[in-house]
């Protein structure tokens, strides 16, 4: 058997990595999945050598090709995009893909303020996100996607951001346990369309299924 072209290490979760390796599946790239144990990266006293990883924070992707250790999850995903083909046809298709990973690491942001608070806040956050963050961007995803056609979020041809709309989407589900999707008809068929490509929905068909489903 050869060795995988990548190694990526992330926790035994999908949050940050699963785009990532959505993306991967589909380029038919076979790749080592390394999962860190959280509980043990925790452990101030912890076994874990966090030196390797750049910032100590995961995920990381290592391509043996050229050497590049790389952190920073949407960079992983536009580096790969770069190689592969997936960032649009033009600049200005490019920078409308950053444009939509920027909204989606905004919401994303919003989100994790809601980590590890006490329940009425968390409620309150919720609401907040649910009312004003997710209705300001996905009002205007909802609408830019209609008028490309539905099934990609930029140009004629499947880009990075696509694999990371879908994955975050599932995120934004699974995680406050809400229908993000439920006034967004468009956006939660894109996502099934992402999800329905056959090399993404064997990748989803064989991964780990767990946390519930983030
Ligand atoms: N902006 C970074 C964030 C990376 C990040 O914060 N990763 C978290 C896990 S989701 C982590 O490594 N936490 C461990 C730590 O901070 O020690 C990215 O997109 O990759």
């Amino acid at each position: 058997m050869s060795t995988p072209k990548y190694k990526l290490t992330y926790f035994d979760y999908m949050w940050l990595a699963e785009p990532i390796r959505l993306l991967l599946s589909y380029v038919k790239e076979d790749f080592e999945d390394v999962r860190v144990d959280w509980d043990e990266w925790e452990k101030p006293d912890g076994k874990i050598d966090k030196s390797p990883y750049p910032y100590g924070k995961l995920p990381v992707l290592e391509d043996a090709e050229n050497g590049l250790k790389l952190g920073q999850s949407f960079t992983i995903l536009r580096y790969l995009g770069r190689k592969y083909n997936l960032v649009g046809a033009t600049d200005a298709e490019a920078a409308k893909c950053d444009e939509y990973a920027d909204v989606l690491k905004d919401i994303l942001k919003e989100m994790e303020l809601m980590w590890e608070k006490d329940e009425k806040t968390t409620l309150e956050m919720k609401t907040k996100w649910l009312e004003k963050t997710i209705p300001r961007y996905y009002s205007v995803i909802e609408s830019d996607l209609k008028k490309n056609g539905g099934k990609y979020l930029v140009g004629n041809g499947i880009t990075w951001v696509d694999f990371l709309c879908a994955q975050m989407n599932q995120l934004f589900t699974a995680y406050p346990k809400v229908d993000v999707l439920a006034n967004y008809p468009t956006i939660r068929e894109h996502q099934q369309q992402v999800f329905e490509i056959p090399e993404v929905k064997a990748w989803i068909d064989k991964r780990p299924d767990n946390y519930d489903g983030w």
